[in-house]
């Protein structure tokens, strides 16, 4: 029998589907999972009469392989991975390449490259975002490992992935080590963005509108068809128009507390690490746990009497506001998550390609949207490009938004409905346009109670002063200046 173009472990939701896709573009897959069970069901379900071949052991699933060796790892992110590396290498041999398609954190990705290269073999580290259904019709990908491993993958992932209307693949190689699951990361904490911001979208016309899911669902719709259609945004006209067994909206019934599974978390530590500010989606994860204090949220509100949210302008013209406002605060989100790309690449050596990137999320994952696709003009006029905002189309497009963004967060804030991720975006586009910020306030009072010096602006930079403030302090400095 012909030996399998890949080995794939892990024949869970995600496994399952991805061997599916591979065998229907014409590879021949081998598959194996630790509860061998499975492997014997999946033969004789879904994979019956299709060229995949189940295998009972490592060892068998190494020998219906053919080299070099590729075996992607489906398995749950953390300790398993590591695991199934150590149990693999025995079966591997030089040149032969491991891939992990799993959520894992960069780090582990990083030290994980090494160490299986340190072995003579290849690694590669793959984000593979879409879901179930992803998985199985087209997901986007974005490997990062070895890059003498990618000219041997490359024709498998390329063929699997999502593809967007010219033709062109939603997978491209990323970067050295850890550079893929880094990317995947920042997609994850970007979707966590985009979902806050249609939240709250929600929650203005829910609370201050009083519109019902029907009317919502109208206006989700027409959204879609503009410059904020994505998948996001289809899925929230779906959802709001969905009925529960008694006709009544489903919406409205489901518990307002979120869940998160951490890739959102890991991707705020990184902008903290790399000192980027990611206001937007640090926002957004806090805004899950605050939506998880339940309990509290009940008590604390039967507390403060709030008066009730009272509109009186141009409802449709305040819903404009709202789409415009959200158009605004995406772009911050996006600006803001390049930006971490870009310092992280810096600190780690990745040579990260920034609009092939945005063509990597332009279909198949969960972010997919007709925007992306200026994001990738964007960094494809101008690869160097520090900041979203200052690409001209962009530039242009916030100028049109601006006015409706500042009526919309005022009006949250004078009617008490929350708004953390349109507030933060403004509040960042103000402080990055404005050329006088109060840090030099706070450099005095940094020197002030410990000696950490301070510029000045009639001096050159990298002059470093101390002022005696209190007539008593001494003129010692504090030895380090940490900016
Ligand atoms: P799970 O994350 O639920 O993992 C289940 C698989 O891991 C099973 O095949 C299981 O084998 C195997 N496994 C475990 Br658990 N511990 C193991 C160990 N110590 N050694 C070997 N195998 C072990 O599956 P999933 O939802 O298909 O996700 C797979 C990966 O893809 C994860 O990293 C996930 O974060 C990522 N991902 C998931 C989605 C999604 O929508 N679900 C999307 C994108 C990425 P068993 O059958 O023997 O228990």
């Amino acid at each position: 029998m012909k030996k399998a173009d890949i080995g794939l472990i892990g024949l869970a939701v995600m496994g399952e589907n991805l061997v599916m896709n591979m065998e229907s573009k014409g590879f021949t897959v081998a598959v194996y999972n630790r509860t061998v069970a499975k492997v014997d069901a999946f033969i004789a379900g879904r994979a019956a009469g299709k060229n995949i071949i189940g295998t009972h052991s490592l060892a068998e699933l190494a020998e219906n392989l053919e080299k070099p060796r590729k075996v992607m790892m489906m398995v749950k992110a953390g300790d398993a991975v590591d695991a199934m590396i150590e149990q693999l290498l025995p079966y591997l041999e030089e040149g032969d390449i491991i891939i992990d398609g799993g959520n894992s954190h960069f780090p582990d990705t990083i030290r994980r490259t090494a160490y299986v290269e340190s072995k003579g073999l290849l690694y590669i580290g793959t984000g593979v975002s879409g879901g179930e259904e992803g998985a199985l019709k087209g997901p986007s990908m974005m490997p990062g490992g070895s890059p003498a491993a990618w000219p041997f993958v490359k024709p498998i992932f390329q063929a699997i992935c999502a593809h967007v209307e010219d033709g062109s693949a939603c997978c491209d190689w990323v970067g050295e080590n850890g550079a893929g699951h880094f990317v995947k990361m920042v997609h994850n904490g970007i979707e966590y963005g985009d979902m806050q911001l249609i939240c709250e979208a929600y929650q203005l016309m829910r609370d201050l509108l009083g519109m019902t899911p029907d009317e919502m669902h109208e206006v989700f719709a027409e959204w879609n068809k503009g410059e904020l259609d994505s998948y996001l945004v289809e899925i929230t006209r779906d959802i709001l128009a969905y009925k529960d067994e008694d006709g009544k909206p489903i919406v409205d019934k489901i518990l307002d507390t979120a869940g998160q599974k951490g890739t959102g978390k890991w991707t705020g530590i990184a902008a903290l690490d790399e000192g980027v500010p990611l206001t937007l989606i640090g926002e957004s994860v806090f805004a899950r746990c605050l939506s998880a204090m339940k309990d509290e949220r009940v008590a604390a509100s039967k507390v403060f009497t709030k008066k009730a949210p009272n509109f009186t302008g141009d409802k449709k013209a305040f819903i404009e506001d709202i789409r415009k406002a959200l158009y605004a605060s995406k772009i911050i989100s996006y600006a803001q998550g390049y930006t971490l790309m870009r310092a992280a690449a810096k600190t780690y050596g990745w040579n990260l390609n920034y609009g092939g990137i945005a063509l990597m999320w332009r279909g198949g994952c969960i972010i997919r949207s007709v925007f992306l696709g200026k994001i990738k003009e964007a960094f494809d006029a101008n690869p160097a490009l520090s900041n979203l905002l200052l690409d001209p189309y962009f530039q242009g497009v916030i100028e049109t938004l601006t006015d409706s963004w500042r009526n919309v967060v005022a009006e949250a804030v004078k009617n008490g409905i929350p708004t953390p991720a349109f507030a933060a975006a403004l509040s960042y586009f103000d402080g990055y346009t404005c050329e006088f910020l109060p840090a030099n306030l706070l450099q005095a009072q940094r020197d002030y109670f410990g000696a950490h010096t301070y510029e000045r602006l009639d001096h050159a930079r990298g002059e470093f002063f101390h002022t005696n403030w209190t007539g008593h302090g001494g003129n010692t400095s504090a030895s380090t200046y940490v900016v």
